[in-house]
């Protein structure tokens, strides 16, 4: 049997399609791969890991005959991916099988924080509806303008299910600007004019805090920021103050910045739903994943071209 080395806490949909056809070794627990009983690491060719996970130069150091690192997710921005290319590791992830399941979680987000249904739920469940005086009224998102940061193929996706509630998509992307939503050069101005302010675009170094306190101040008290994507992207400690300062609305969050903590303030927040960064968390998705992510693994060991490599590697 061909050895597959799991990187930390790889969920169990992925570990179920490898158990049985490979033998399976994980790094959870484990600092250096020497570390894990029963591994030689000079037999490991095949790594899985998932998104954020680091997987550096000192990692691969330690796996001398590292061939392929197949992700188990859309994002890689744990991998260093150039440093992989140099030592001629191929980088695969699973791009498209998650799209809308993510999507999905955006615009439940997006929909759960305007229209307050943590809160409402709450109302009625604890029996306050009963002797409540007046309604809760909520904010709609009808007319209004969400702003997409990031216009990729989930932002995409994001964008369509908005228009398909009412509202006004605008977008800021660095490559896209041939769309027919409105166009915005930098994600300040997309929030100084939206409503709403969805962040869909990737992690890693090209986009960390990129909505800073700048561009929270920007949104402005009446704006909702919504974030299914990475909490790298978002400054954590400016958000915690502009939710504090009544500079922002409300929050709908899947991500934090160093999961799975996230800071008290978010957690005792009225205005504010949080999830466990379960953009892509369905039975149906995460098994398409594990599907796409073992097809690579299975191809590599076949002697096939892999089936879903990085974009890097064409370029
Ligand atoms: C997963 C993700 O939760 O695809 C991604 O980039 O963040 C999510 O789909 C994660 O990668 C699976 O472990």
């Amino acid at each position: 049997m061909d050895t597959v080395l799991l990187t930390k806490e790889i969920q169990p949909q992925m570990k179920a399609i490898l158990e049985g056809k490979y033998e399976l070794y994980d790094m959870t627990g484990y600092e250096k791969v020497a570390d894990i009983p029963g591994l030689d690491p000079a037999t490991v060719r095949a790594c899985v890991t998932k998104g954020e996970t680091i997987f550096g130069a000192d990692l691969m150091s330690q796996l001398p005959a590292l061939e392929v690192i197949s992700n188990y997710g859309v994002g890689y921005d744990g991998i260093d991916v150039a440093e992989a290319i140099r030592r001629g590791v191929t980088v695969t992830n699973t791009p498209n099988v998650l799209t809308d399941d993510t999507a999905n979680m955006s615009l439940l987000l997006t929909l759960a924080v305007t229209r307050r249904l943590v809160e409402l739920h709450e109302h009625v469940r604890d029996g306050e509806w009963e002797t409540a005086e007046g309604e809760i009224l909520a904010t709609s998102i009808v007319g209004k303008v969400c702003g997409v940061v990031g216009l990729g193929r989930i932002g995409g996706a994001v964008a369509e299910r908005l228009a398909a509630c009412g509202a006004k998509v605008a977008y800021s992307d660095p490559i896209k600007q041939d769309v027919p939503y409105d166009y915005y050069a930098d994600a300040a101005s997309l929030a100084a004019a939206s409503d709403v302010l969805v962040v869909s675009c990737f992690g890693g170094a090209g986009t960390f805090h990129l909505v800073n306190a700048e561009v929270l101040d920007a949104l402005g008290p009446q704006g909702f920021l919504v974030n299914a994507a990475r909490g790298s992207i978002v400054d954590e400690a400016a958000l915690v103050s502009a939710l504090k300062d009544g500079k922002i609305a409300g929050a709908g969050l899947d991500v934090f910045e160093d999961e799975p903590r996230v800071p008290a303030e978010l957690r005792s927040m009225p205005n504010v739903v949080l999830t466990p960064h379960q953009g892509s968390g369905t039975h149906e998705t995460r098994r398409r994943m594990a599907e796409v992510c073992h097809s690579n693994i299975e191809a590599f060991f076949a002697g096939k071209p892999v089936v879903t490599p990085v974009p890097e590697h064409s370029k």
